[in-house]
């Protein structure tokens, strides 16, 4: 059913609520599910079938965004000689921060998790998906607004990562910095900035991961009744 408000064209919301006694088992199984989710550094090389990747970013791109604009582009990289490209120069940056620009603080929190300046899977994971951020649009030469650009892309690289986890993939939200070289090896346009790289695949065959916890509901959550 359509109908014109204001001068806009609306549709009628597709909602089909759940029984009420549903509502408990699905959030809670929902929430087992998410649980489970953990960031993998050990991939395996076995391969992807590209459609399910294609399926992941059209999730991602259903999130909610500042006015609607979208502001992002995902690029992906299976070419085995730019993922070796894309290892080079991160790594290249990750030598310098570990080395010298990040505090020791900073290593020492990051110790528990094993991180270093190596990312062998950049090039060993199947999939790189490279978020872009666009911090306006460009309409043949002309500048767009975009709102909340930030929020926007973290939610929808939010959708991603659980379109990951409910693919039976795996991923990392890796963050080399500085990284304006996604920049110039994937040939980005001046509008788009890098926002997060996440190397996606199926785990390396006997991974372990830190044994850390979450935070109990009480510590995250404040209810006013
Ligand atoms: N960007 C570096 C360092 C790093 C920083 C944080 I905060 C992490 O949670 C993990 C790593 C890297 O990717 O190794």
């Amino acid at each position: 059913m359509e109908k014109v408000i204001n001068g806009y064209p609306y549709i009628k919301l597709t909602h089909t609520p759940l029984p009420q006694q549903d509502l408990l088992k699905e959030s809670s199984l929902f929430y087992s599910e998410m649980d489970k989710r953990r960031s993998v550094r050990e991939f395996s090389d076995k391969d992807i079938p590209k459609e399910v990747i294609e399926n992941i970013i059209k999730t991602a791109s259903t999130a909610p965004s500042g006015a609607h604009k979208q502001p992002w582009t995902f690029c992906v990289v299976s070419n085995k000689e730019l993922k070796k490209k894309i290892r080079k120069a991160a790594e290249k940056e990750e030598k310098e921060s570990y080395e010298s620009r990040m505090s020791g603080q900073w290593l020492k929190d990051l110790e528990p998790l094993g991180t270093d300046w190596q990312k062998p899977f950049l090039e060993v994971a199947p999939y790189l998906i490279i978020i872009f951020k666009k911090v306006y649009d460009d309409e043949k030469g002309e500048k767009k607004t975009n709102y909340y650009v930030n929020e926007s892309v973290g939610i929808a690289c939010g959708f991603l990562i659980s379109a990951i986890h409910k693919a039976g993939l795996v991923t990392l939200t890796h963050t080399p910095s500085p990284m304006n070289f996604l920049t110039e090896l994937l040939a980005r346009p001046k509008n788009e900035r890098p926002f997060l790289l996440l190397p996606v695949g199926f785990p390396a065959a006997e991974t372990f991961v830190p044994k850390i916890e979450r935070k109990k509901l009480d510590e995250v959550a404040v209810f006013y009744e």
